[in-house]
């Protein structure tokens, strides 16, 4: 392009600019990030998120979502600023948080409305203010359901049947030892890796909920799905401390009843997940084994539970267990 015809796209551009003063009025941005399919539990709870912050805010925030699904680096990012929030499984949150991972021992939810009661109540909001403590603010609690196993090759008919199996596990401690407890080779690692690794054969199986499973399109990388509801897996929406002491009173209150919304918006979508998913991947050519042992599981785990007991407290993980709405 000759120096001519250059001025001549500059000016153009330079007019284009001001005649569209709009499309650079954009709001403060605000990055959130999560780390499934945009059609998915954590997907609609980032979009509901977005939407409300902009509708309340009247786009005075412009709020960016992305996929990262490194749950891990997400978190740190929030935590250095470099991002203003996050939501997703609390998997490696406990190695920021400690005092979460209480929420992550097998077998201590019966079900999704104890889960929820429990995470909905004095308990669990004692449990986000200890997000502080580590640069962030614990929002809200999320879902991402009961994990469940699968496996690519080798067909697991009981407990035993994973001894020796590697099965990779979310980069949490007391997931890792739950296994190491049944036998397994637990094999840590971010999500992100989670595929390629089932691809590669680098690992025999792993466990995910029903949505994770779904969107992830785990169908094509496992053939065995166990309906083991092992562990309840929690999710939560973190935003940077910094970020947040930054705003004023009024948008703090506009950002939590958007972190609200998304939690309904994600479990809704979990629900949903729930009703169709496993009829889905059915469908899709999983092998769906109901499991009628999950004693026999629970059983299998019960070394690392005793360690759990003394590691939270046996008061604590029975009140926990025993929880009931008031
Ligand atoms: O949040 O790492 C995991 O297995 C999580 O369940 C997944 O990232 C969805």
């Amino acid at each position: 392009m000759n120096y001519r015809r250059l001025l001549k796209y500059s000016v153009a551009s330079i007019v284009l600019a001001c005649a569209a003063p709009q499309a650079w009025a954009q709001g403060k941005q605000v990055t959130i990030t999560h780390s499934s399919a945009t059609n998915s539990h954590w997907g609609v709870a980032a979009l509901e998120f977005e939407k409300v912050v902009e509708a309340l805010s009247k786009n005075k925030y412009n709020v960016v979502v992305q996929r990262l699904d490194n749950e891990r680096e997400a978190v740190e990012s929030v935590q250095l600023g470099s991002q203003e929030c996050a939501l997703g499984s609390t998997g490696p949150v406990g190695n920021f948080v400690p005092d979460i991972r209480v929420l992550d021992v097998p077998f201590l939810f019966r079900d999704y409305a104890h889960a929820r009661g429990v995470l909905d109540s004095e308990v669990g909001d004692k449990l986000l203010e200890k997000f502080k403590a580590r640069g962030m603010i614990g929002m809200v609690w999320m879902e991402n359901g009961f994990r469940h196993l699968t496996t690519g090759k080798k067909e697991v008919q009981s407990p035993s049947d994973v001894r020796g199996m590697k099965i990779r596990t979310m980069e949490n401690q007391v997931h890792m030892e739950a296994w190491k407890a049944a036998g397994v080779l637990p094999t840590p690692m971010a999500f992100s890796e989670l595929p390629s690794a089932l691809q590669q054969g680098t690992v025999d199986g792993q466990e995910n909920p029903i949505p994770v499973i779904l969107a992830g399109n785990f169908d094509q990388l496992q053939k065995y799905l166990y309906l083991t509801s092992h562990v309840y897996s929690p999710g939560v929406l973190v935003c940077g401390l910094d970020f947040w002491n930054g705003l004023s009173a009024e948008d703090k209150k506009i950002f939590q009843d958007a972190a609200k919304a998304s939690v309904k918006a994600n479990r809704s979508r979990v629900e949903e997940d729930e009703r169709s998913g496993v009829q889905e991947l059915r469908r899709r050519g999983m092998e769906v084994r109901e499991v009628t042992n999950r004693e026999a599981y629970q059983e299998a785990m019960k070394t690392a539970v005793a360690n759990f007991e003394k590691q939270f407290g046996a008061d604590v993980l029975k009140t926990l267990r025993e929880w009931r709405p008031k």
